[in-house]
């Protein structure tokens, strides 16, 4: 059975990556301000935020009175998990928290090896950088560290945890791989396996590097090559500039993004959403995660709501937190940034909220709600990984899309292709 998603978070003590979990999630991992916070990896399911399905299908029996209405099945949208706001679906996604990587990690340094052992299991990585510099490389407080170092020393510190663990068998493996003549990809898929690289992986890492030579006689410098282009094939990473709320912050985000590709970099403050969350549960604030807008009572009173929403005074002091809040982070960034954090991340990994349905004509599981089952599959994908996701070994009738059309089991889904999906059970 295809083996769901997983998006681990990394980076140096004290980056921000308990926080951005608890920000993505309803759980609380311990949050402190010291190294080794979190001993044990921590995994966590997130939410993926996605356009639902429910936005952009109607029935033919059930057509919005005017183009400015809402889609009717949108009310009926009732996601077995997560919630469905306004089209916008919480999708639940694997995340772990690979705690504490520091320099020197793959040497067995802080508790290296044990860590990055932990890494193997992840599609995508999402490094939590602390931008404001007041962590060293450490994780220790400091003022003025460049955090664009961290982006250099992590990468480097997986690179050299996978070249070190093949060099130490290569001379062996180069035998056997002209012994029984192997092809590169073999060799290859069979050392990288216990990363989780399929042959796909170590394909698509060869065909990037377009090499000339046999295996047995690459050069030292050549299997560094190889080691890089896997480790971008493998674990394409993210890079979350944590702590833009922090005065210091935006000078390393200017010479960061002179750096890197802008598609990597997402700007957030883990802080600040878990705050507005903890809001919202106190019945202080209303406001949809990962918005732009909180309202108070008294912004919703000024609004003409004379209720307030229902919501709780705040005294001074909260009043002026969450007015900082909105100047330091939201206005000036749109949101907090949690959720296109684990936005890009999917995007990076290509994954494909799939609905399937009970009955392709009303898009209904059988209790009046519609799009009750949703799951995330990876980038290629067949209607049938996603039937034997959810059903398992069950053996299987056929399938049928929207307007109630066949579709073959081995058809590759697509976000607005085949992605709405009625199973029938049974035998064709
Ligand atoms: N200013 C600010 N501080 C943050 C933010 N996110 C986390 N922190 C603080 O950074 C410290 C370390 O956070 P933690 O999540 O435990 O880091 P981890 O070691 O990477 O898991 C804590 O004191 C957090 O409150 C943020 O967005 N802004
Ligand atoms: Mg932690």
């Amino acid at each position: 059975m295809p083996r769901d998603p997983l998006i681990a978070l990394v980076g140096k003590p004290s980056s921000g990556k308990s926080t951005t979990l608890n920000s993505l999630t309803d759980t609380t991992a311990k949050v402190g301000n010291f190294p080794f916070t979190t001993i044990d990896p921590n995994r966590a399911v997130g939410y993926l935020q996605i356009p639902c399905a429910c936005s952009r299908t109607t029935l033919p029996s059930n057509q919005p009175a005017s183009p400015s209405d809402p889609p009717p099945l949108q009310a009926k949208c009732k996601p077995n998990y997560g919630v469905c706001q306004q089209g916008t679906r919480s999708v639940p996604i694997d995340l772990l928290d690979v705690a504490g990587l520091v320099p020197g990690a793959h040497q067995g340094k802080g508790l290296g090896n044990k860590f990055l052992d932990d890494l193997r299991h992840a599609d995508a990585l999402i490094h939590v950088v602390d931008v404001s510099g007041t962590t060293d490389a450490e994780g220790k407080s400091t003022r003025g560290y460049d955090p664009s170092n961290d982006i250099v020393w992590l990468r480097s510190e997986i690179v050299s945890w996978v070249l070190g663990n093949l060099m130490q068998k290569w001379g062996g493996v180069k035998r056997r791989h002209t012994a029984i003549k192997a092809t590169a990809v073999e060799t290859l898929q069979s050392q990288f396996s216990g990363y989780g690289a399929t042959s796909a992986v170590i394909a698509r890492t060869l065909d990037r590097l377009q090499l000339k030579q046999p295996l047995q006689d690459w050069s030292n410098e050549t299997v560094e090559q190889v080691v890089n282009a896997f480790v971008d094939e493998k674990f394409p990473t993210i890079i979350a500039l944590n702590k833009i709320d922090h005065p210091d912050a935006d000078k390393n985000v200017s010479k960061i993004a002179k750096m890197e590709k802008p598609e990597r970099l997402v700007l957030c403050s883990a802080i600040s959403e878990v705050f507005l969350r903890r809001l919202v549960k106190q019945g202080f604030v209303s406001y949809i995660p990962g918005s732009e807008f909180v309202d108070t009572r008294q912004d919703l009173i000024e609004q003409g709501d004379e209720n307030g929403g229902g919501l709780k005074e705040m005294d001074e002091k909260l009043v002026q937190r969450v007015e900082n809040l909105k100047d330091m982070v939201l206005y000036r960034f749109g949101s907090t940034g949690v959720n296109q954090v684990l936005t890009r991340a999917s995007e990076l990994l290509g994954l494909v909220p799939t609905f399937s349905v009970r009955s392709i004509s009303s898009f209904g599981s059988g209790d009046g709600s519609v799009f009750r089952d949703c799951v995330l599959v990876k980038k290629g994908s067949t209607v049938k990984d996603v039937y034997r996701k959810i059903m398992g070994d069950a053996p299987l009738a056929y399938v049928e899309t929207v307007g109630g059309m066949r579709v073959s089991e081995d058809d590759e889904v697509m976000v607005g292709k085949n992605d709405i999906l009625c199973f029938k059970v049974g035998r064709a």
